[in-house]
């Protein structure tokens, strides 16, 4: 049901004290986007993801839910084990485990050491956690589907309600993306308005299709139609 979906990712949000919500410590912008491996409801990649729309960067998501083959399996050939989240920066050829370490690493290279928000110790470990049990662990495991030629593309923030329940689908379906983020006070919502008029996420642009869509149901619903199997 809608109203318990929306509310339950609303509910998500305030658990994680609204963490993601807007930008606040943009420094050096990297030429290419990072990488990461990871998946949605995994409480150490919210981390990381919250901590990318602190500092208004954009990121190649490879969604790896549990259960999952397009992803999972590259991670292992490449970092030696199934850990998530992992981090690729091909700016600096810097890649790591370990979420601490990688918002130490981005903060460091794409903010300011100083503004880095202190680990907090199991809080956010707890918090995710309940986060993700409150969204019914959506954004956990795989649903078949298929691979779609070019990436798709994303405009969200961490701790909307509507893009979570997006990017909880895109991660079931594998769906490879380019994550961009757009918490308040990010630079890039000029450059957004001008190119799509409105100031409003979630937005999906599937380059496959050449379809946009903003609604986060129909575009939930966009996925199953043209990807799930
Ligand atoms: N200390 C690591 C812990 C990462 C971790 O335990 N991630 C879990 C997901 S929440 C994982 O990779 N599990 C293996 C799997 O899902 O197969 C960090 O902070 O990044």
């Amino acid at each position: 049901m809608r109203v318990l979906d929306v509310g339950s990712s609303i509910a998500a949000t305030l658990i994680r004290f609204a963490g993601g919500a807007s930008v606040n410590a943009a420094g050096a912008r990297p030429k290419e986007p990072i990488t990461i491996y990871e998946f949605e409801s995994c409480p150490f990649c919210r981390k990381v993801r919250e901590a990318l729309t602190s500092l208004d960067l954009d990121a190649r998501i490879l969604p790896c839910p549990k259960r999952g083959e397009r992803y999972r399996a590259e991670l292992v050939e490449r970092g030696g084990k199934a850990q998530f989240p992992y981090m690729i920066d091909p700016n600096t050829g810097r890649e790591m485990y370990e979420s601490d370490d990688i918002i130490d690493y981005l903060y460091a290279e794409y903010g300011s050491a100083s503004a880095r928000p202190g680990p907090k110790g199991a809080v956010p470990l707890l918090t995710g956690s309940l986060a993700s049990m409150v969204r019914a662990q959506q954004g956990t495991f795989v649903r078949r589907s298929k691979a779609p030629e070019e990436p798709l593309e994303l405009w969200s923030f961490e701790a909307s309600p509507f893009c979570r329940i997006v990017r909880e689908r895109l991660c079931e379906l594998e769906l490879p993306y380019l994550l961009h983020n757009i918490g308040k006070g990010s630079a890039k919502r000029e450059a957004f308005v001008t190119r799509f008029g409105t100031m409003r996420v979630p937005y999906l642009l599937d380059p496959n299709t050449g379809k946009g869509l903003y609604e986060s149901d129909e575009i939930v619903a966009y996925l199953d139609a043209t990807y799930a199997r």
